[in-house]
């Protein structure tokens, strides 16, 4: 079909044709995906793992959608990086992408190779959660000028340092603070006692 068009720009009436055929293209598009399911998700529990684009290494397929839902137990965050990121590129990422979210937040909306001015490539950078859940989505248009190979990246649960974090601008801990994989407790000075919070120490 058509794929030559997506980076023509004609002018006047011909290019608002155009553009209104390219909604209906993918309109279409978004119909013909959600009804032969070529979307899906996927729930990881395990503290570490690799994912990847769809037959990666070799190029990946146009129309996919995948989610993956990486969960690692409270106590930790998911850090990620890429080993392998060549995506097709477009502006602000609208046609292919892999979108990393966490919390509620999108942390990351990532495609081509490397970065520009406009659109983000992941590099070397690696990607923590907000909390101990990360969402990561692939997904590709109707169509590629260029055969792209997609992406390989590996996650890892990774402790949270909490006497790091602040509770309402207030340290975690009043006094002291102890750090350990999975969790963390506070402690008192010589003379006070710990609150029930767990937090704070009175005299
Ligand atoms: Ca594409
Ligand atoms: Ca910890």
């Amino acid at each position: 079909m058509q794929t030559h068009q997506k980076r023509f720009l004609p002018r006047g009436s011909e290019r608002s044709r155009l553009r209104q055929e390219s909604s209906v293209m993918r309109l279409f598009v978004l119909l013909a995906t959600l009804y032969s399911g070529l979307s899906s998700s996927l729930v990881l529990q395990k503290m570490y793992g690799r994912i990847t684009s769809p037959s990666f290494p070799n190029v990946y397929p146009n129309n996919k959608e995948r989610i993956w839902n990486i969960t690692v137990p409270e106590g930790y965050s998911v850090r990620i990086y890429f080993t392998h990121f060549n995506l097709e590129l477009s502006y602000l990422c609208e046609y292919d992408y892999v979108k990393l979210s966490s919390g509620g937040r999108t942390l990351a909306t990532l495609c081509g190779k490397d970065s520009t001015d406009t659109e983000e490539a992941p590099g070397n950078k690696t990607y923590i959660s907000i909390d101990n859940n990360l969402m990561v989505v692939f997904r590709s248009d109707y169509s590629n000028e260029k055969p792209f190979t997609g992406f390989e990246a590996f996650y890892a649960a990774e402790d949270i340092d909490e006497c790091k974090r602040r509770f309402d601008g207030e340290p975690l801990c009043n006094h002291h603070c102890h750090n350990y994989v999975g969790g963390y407790y506070c402690s008192c000075r010589v003379g006070y006692t710990l609150h029930e919070n767990k937090r704070t120490c009175t005299a």
